[in-house]
């Protein structure tokens, strides 16, 4: 054959390979079996919102299971993901203890683990590659140093706080009830008077704010509560006490949610420390990396800030969730 033609025919015979190449030996997408907490606040609507979206976008197979807030219902989902042989494990644990078993499951079958939101406490670090989180101990702290300037402001006058907890056993009920304490110890004219848990919801926000009502009516000056669908349920128990809510008794809460915002703007709440739910992103790039057996850092950290009521109105659009 003339070598020009032998050139042109191999070209062509490599141009089709190449053509049909990425086809024949595009990767399987990744599968990620993902067990969600629930759907108990508007955090974690956004949360499961940004995870199932950014596995939409990055074609990911993503195998999602909601546990109602209980554990034994994410210890099925992850036996089951096992069984299922996904290429890789994610959850966010409802409480933090109790998961040694279910992950010794999973590492025997050499599935890797990525923790989102919340944390563990397991004997052995290796159970898991990353925790991919924010920091619940500093949100606790910036809560309450909010509070101990506030105070300061208003001529340090003795405060009666009450406390609404998230879910009991959880990693950021601990955290943020650990963080607040730590700061606003160190002024002996703030007292958590009662605390309680309301499990992260709004209903239970507003059923635990009414029982605090009843038994320390108008000497309550400030409520802490973990989180902002709390909040919100408190402030309809307030109001239905015939108090202010934000003014009468101060509000303090954790999230950044809209319906925060809006509270802000309404007068009704007097500060809310971001907490972000966008994890979405960084779960579907840690998960591309452990399962390429890249390293990963053993603790990945999530950007927040702190939003006084006074730039709610500016603020608002910027937020998107
Ligand atoms: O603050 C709360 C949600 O684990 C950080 O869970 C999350 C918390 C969040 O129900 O609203």
């Amino acid at each position: 054959m003339h070598p020009t033609r032998r050139t042109i025919l191999a070209g062509a015979v490599l141009a089709l390979a190449s053509a049909t190449l990425p086809h024949a030996m595009a990767a399987k997408p990744l599968v990620i079996g993902f067990s969600q907490v629930g759907a108990e606040s508007e955090w974690r609507t956004a949360n499961t919102a940004s995870i199932k979206d950014t596995a939409k976008k990055e074609g990911v197979t993503l195998k999602f299971a909601d546990a109602q807030q209980r554990q034994e219902n994410q210890v099925k989902a992850i036996r089951s993901f096992i069984a299922q042989k996904v290429d890789l494990i994610a959850f966010s644990p409802v409480v933090e203890s109790g998961w040694d078993t279910v992950l010794r499951e999973a590492k025997a079958a050499k599935i890797p683990v990525i923790l989102t939101d919340r944390s563990v406490n397991v004997s052995d670090p290796s159970l898991y590659a990353t925790l991919i989180g924010s920091d619940f101990v500093e949100e606790g702290r910036k809560a309450g140093r909010w509070l101990l300037d506030y105070a300061k402001k208003n001529g340090d006058k003795p405060l009666n706080i009450v406390e609404l907890q998230g879910t009991v056993g959880s990693a950021p009920a601990i955290d943020r009830k650990a963080g607040f304490e730590e700061v606003i110890k160190g002024n002996p004219k703030l007292r958590v008077v009662r605390t309680q848990t309301g499990d992260f919801t709004r209903a239970k926000g507003k059923e635990v704010m009414e029982a605090f009502l009843k038994s320390l009516g108008k000497s309550i000056n400030v409520l802490y509560a973990h989180n902002d669908d709390m909040a919100i349920g408190a402030i309809q128990a307030i109001e239905e006490a015939g108090l202010k809510p934000g003014k009468d008794i101060i509000i303090v809460s954790i999230d950044g949610v809209k319906g925060a915002f809006q509270a802000m703007m309404a007068g009704k709440l007097n500060v809310t420390v971001e907490c972000s739910p966008l994890l979405g992103p960084q779960l579907i790039d840690a998960a591309r990396k452990v399962v390429a057996g890249q390293p990963v850092e053993k603790r990945i950290i999530v950007n927040e800030g702190v939003f006084p009521a006074e730039v709610a109105a500016k603020e608002l659009p910027n937020r998107k969730y």
